[in-house]
């Protein structure tokens, strides 16, 4: 049995809250040791067994891999008759990028096969939030349900497939409510990686129902075929919580093999069977252990990227196609995930906008995060570039390689601190050629036999690799600088209730404090203020966020505090000496 699965491993967190074994000591691993470990934390992904252990099913228990057969016949059903049909998918976060990013290839794939595009993506907070962090609109049911009734209006069916990996955001429970009382034109499927008794059941702020509730109801339903719940445990997170790894690439499986097991049935006639989707899940294992036989490259770019870090560079990715939006996700995420600078680590698509195809159109105008075409990299940056940054290029042979040739040459007159991700898939590419243009090229073959030529397989490989490639540069890079205490990340932004919770979870991990006195620490590093008021400890947790969204470094304050029981003024002095979290409460605990 996994150390995580034992009933006694931190009981009251849910799988995607506890913290993962693996990387306990990731704080203090060196760049191989650290890609070596997110490699470990990656493959229980596709853990066979839960050893024996009832409460949880593995992606590949057979009770998971059935849901997934009933679902794809669902997405066959819809695609064979697409009048008046949809298929929804939806999340919060990266929950949300990952269901945007496969609506929009996936119409795109459709249009060019003159079939109705019939996906439709949700993200809360809108288009925006797929290159910023929206937080706050994840507690929001209603907000969640209005945005899913718009979508479905003059619809007769709609599959809806709502992502939530910790079967936590109110945003997707208030989309299932509203599917749930309209079962007649919905099927509801819900995607999460805890077993339903550890969804969330705290109270949703004007709701009568939390997450559990409507988790168990779907449960139920599904004995009627009426809705599907997808939860197989796929371990703790590498960096505690951080769901943008882990739950991001396990749902991309998920979706991606009910997606095309549906289309290969609805335009080749391929019945879904049990091993078809097996097989399928074992490919993307397969990818999984190629990706991860390049440990060294790899950690030569953790490396790479942590040096410009730290000499106050920075990393940029310059991606083809969807390679660069995974990049420009990947880049995007450090803001909320480290409290990185929004130029520390950056990503760009050839094309831009156009290549996103997102429903908003050009959203260049909303100010310097959204500024990510290739065009405005050569204008803005590449005067400035230097030798402390990284430049990344991301492609495949299946790209333009000789534009890619164009810029590399341009990038190389500013800085020699240029490297590559390269998929190589028929070998037919002058991979001498392109290798020289950079300092290293991490290349990446397919055998032929893991995709027999099928372009989406291809596609969906290449961005898995490339996803679990930058989730490990840019976490390494971060980890490297000091960010992460152990393997959690102390400075997190307190801006939803998810958040909340956790920030008080960690407080009373480092501190052995009591549940109530680690909250009021952190409501006084929040409003600022030594002395609480009755009003402000009864506030709901909303108003909390929204003050907290204000201000930096709350828990960090709340932990120095409770450690030193100083006072803000001095928790903040303690902070300012120390750039490293772990410095600083090691520094605090030997006060005591
Ligand atoms: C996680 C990421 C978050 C989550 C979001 C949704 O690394 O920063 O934005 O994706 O909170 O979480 P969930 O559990 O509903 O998929």
């Amino acid at each position: 049995m996994q150390h995580w699965q034992q009933p006694s491993y931190e009981p009251y967190l849910p799988v995607t809250e506890k913290s993962n074994p693996i990387t306990r000591d990731i704080d203090r691993a060196n760049p191989e040791e650290i890609v070596q470990m997110l490699q470990k934390c990656d493959a229980e992904i596709f853990e066979r067994t839960s050893h024996g252990n009832p409460m949880y099913q593995t992606l590949c228990s057979s009770s998971v891999v059935q849901t997934i057969v009933e679902v794809s016949k669902r997405v066959e059903v819809i695609l064979k008759d697409p009048e008046d049909s949809l298929i929804v998918l939806s999340g919060c976060g990266t929950s949300g990028r990952i269901a945007f990013l496969l609506a929009t290839s996936l119409n795109r794939w459709l249009a060019s096969h003159h079939q109705k595009q019939i996906y439709s993506y949700i993200i809360a907070g809108g288009d925006k939030a797929l290159l910023t962090s929206q937080e706050s609109p994840e507690d929001d049911p209603f907000l969640g349900a209005l945005t899913l009734d718009k979508a479905c209006v003059g619809k007769k069916h709609v599959l809806f497939i709502g992502i939530s990996c910790g079967l936590s955001a109110p945003f997707v429970a208030g989309q299932l409510d509203f599917c749930l009382r309209n079962l007649k034109i919905i099927t509801p499927v819900l995607i999460g990686f805890n077993p339903v008794d550890m969804a969330r059941t705290e109270p949703i702020q004007n709701c009568s129902f939390h997450f559990k509730e409507i988790a168990e109801r779907m449960n139920e339903l599904q004995k009627q075929k009426k809705a599907y719940v997808l939860n197989p445990a796929v371990g703790p997170e590498a960096i505690s919580g951080s769901s943008r790894m882990k739950g991001g690439s396990a749902t991309k499986v998920i979706l991606e093999t009910i997606l095309l097991a549906g289309h290969e049935a609805a335009c080749n006639n391929k019945a879904i069977t049990f091993n078809g989707i097996l097989h399928s899940l074992n490919k993307f294992e397969k990818v999984h252990q190629i990706t991860y036989s390049h440990t060294k490259e790899l950690a030569a770019l953790v490396e790479k990227a942590a040096v410009s870090l730290r000499r106050k560079g920075h990393v940029y990715y310059l991606g083809w196609q969807t390679l660069g939006i995974i990049g420009i996700i990947d880049a995007s995420e450090c803001i909320p995930t480290f409290g990185a600078g929004f130029e520390d680590i950056r990503g760009f698509v050839s094309n831009g906008f156009s290549e996103m195809n997102n429903k908003e159109g050009d959203l260049s105008s909303l100010g310097p995060h959204f500024i990510i075409d290739h065009k405005d990299f050569v204008h803005t940056i590449l005067p400035n570039l230097s030798d402390n940054d990284t430049v990344i290029f991301l492609y495949s042979e299946n790209d333009d390689l000789n534009e890619v040739s164009a810029l590399a040459k341009s990038v190389r007159q500013h800085t020699s601190n240029l490297h590559a991700i390269a998929h190589e898939l028929t070998g037919l590419s002058d991979p001498d050629r392109m290798r020289s243009q950079f300092m290293a090229v991490l290349t990446i073959k397919w055998p032929s036999s893991l995709h027999k030529y099928n372009p989406v397989l291809m596609k969906q490989h290449c961005e898995l690799s490339t996803k679990w490639c930058l989730n490990a540069i840019s976490t390494g890079a971060h980890v490297l600088t000091g960010k992460v205490y152990m393997n959690y990340m102390i400075d997190l932004r307190v801006t939803n209730s998810k958040l909340y919770r956790r920030a008080i979870h960690i407080l009373k991990r480092f501190t052995g404090s009591t549940q109530a006195y680690c909250e009021t620490a952190l409501l006084r590093a929040i409003y600022g203020i030594e002395e609480l008021s009755d009003g402000m400890s009864s506030t709901n947790v909303t108003q909390h966020t929204l003050v907290a969204n204000e201000r930096g470094s709350v828990v960090p304050i709340a932990l120095v505090m409770l450690q030193s029981r100083g006072t803000i003024a001095e928790a903040k002095s303690y902070l300012d000496a120390y750039s490293v979290i772990r410095d600083a409460v090691a520094a605090c605990q030997r006060l005591l």
